[in-house]
């Protein structure tokens, strides 16, 4: 499948800002957004499946808000019949994810079995079939070319049936990320970058591929962020005209961030994972990485989006419909 977005992978030109590049590509890959004609229609949006997409487009629909972002969400919770499934530890981490935003799963995958993800993602970097894009830290959907991280990490039934719970619906597996050294990304939530309609349908797990500590930067976190609004491009100075993207639309999200914390006297936290752990953030929960205090030292680690079906699936920040793909 042709695809620009593996072209762009270290592109960080002007073509990267021009709506109308998104526009190509999204004919490109039309196979893949043929399902949103569908849900266009359930959600009332007259508009071209190749055009661009932004919040601003929709009538904010707090009913559509999935089931642990309702009123007693706690209650409904622990009287679901799928709760009880669940061990005592796992449920004290959904109690968590409904009041705070996160859940920590400790030692969820086994030693042996990171130790083969790490092993894997050596390989495909030798055999160059990922790379480090733009950002020169993230590798881009190493599952596609890994079955053993696809079956065993992305698609993982324990995990997937967790997050199916959190979100009261099938979730879909959307990429990966792999890093080995710390982001250190300043504070974000992650829904300006991967949005839906109605707002909320998205969840992320982020795995330990080694021990993390302030050295090779923790990930760092706001419990109880994630009930704050859901901020879009209209929030803060984007920069967005009819035909481009904003030229530091991201920073000044970023920088709003920054003004929200402030505003909330938000707490922040870290996690200091050790090999194995995986952290479960909510799409809205603000989070980054910490500085690397020791320079040089790796921190392999790997974060999984998962949007779920029937919502209408888009990145507000480059104002683009998600391009939800099969594996290759
Ligand atoms: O891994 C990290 O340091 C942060 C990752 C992150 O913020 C993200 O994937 O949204």
């Amino acid at each position: 499948m042709i695809s620009l977005g593996k072209l762009f992978g270290k592109y960080t030109g002007v073509l990267r800002r021009l709506k109308a590049v998104y526009v190509i590509n999204n004919w490109l890959n039309r196979n893949h957004l043929l399902h949103n004609k569908a849900l266009y229609k359930k959600y009332g949006l007259k508009r071209n499946i190749l055009l661009p997409l932004g919040s601003h487009l929709f009538q904010p629909n707090p009913l559509g808000h999935p089931w642990l972002d309702q009123g007693e969400a706690l209650k409904k919770m622990q009287e679901h019949v799928g709760y009880k499934q669940f061990s005592p530890s796992i449920q004290q981490e959904l109690k968590r994810f409904v009041e705070d935003g996160y859940m920590i799963l400790k030692g969820f995958y086994k030693p042996e079995e990171v130790t083969q993800h790490n092993r894997e993602i050596e390989l495909l970097l030798d055999q160059k079939k990922v790379d480090f894009n733009y950002t020169g830290r993230k590798i881009m959907e190493s599952y596609k070319y890994s079955d053993y991280i696809d079956e065993h990490f992305f698609r993982n039934p324990r995990l997937i049936q967790l997050l199916n719970f959190v979100m009261g619906k099938e979730v879909i597996p959307f990429h990966t990320i792999n890093f080995i050294k710390g982001s250190e990304q300043r504070a974000h939530s992650d829904f300006i970058h991967m949005s839906t309609f109605p707002q909320g349908h998205l969840i992320a797990a982020w795995t330990a591929l080694e021990e993390v500590s302030p050295d090779n930067g923790t990930l760092f976190f706001y419990p109880k962020s994630h009930r704050l609004p859901y901020l879009s491009t209209q929030d803060y100075p984007s920069g967005n005209t009819k035909w481009l993207i904003g030229k530091d639309s991201n920073k000044r999200f970023e920088d709003k961030i920054e003004e929200v914390i402030q505003k909330n006297h938000l707490e922040k936290k870290i996690f200091q994972g050790n090999k194995g752990d995986v952290f479960v953030w909510h799409a809205n929960l603000i989070h980054g990485g910490s500085p690397i205090e020791k320079p040089g030292s790796s921190r392999k680690s790997m974060v999984a989006h998962y949007f779920t079906k029937e919502v209408i699936c888009f990145h507000e920040i480059s104002q683009r419909p998600a391009l939800i793909q099969p594996k290759v």
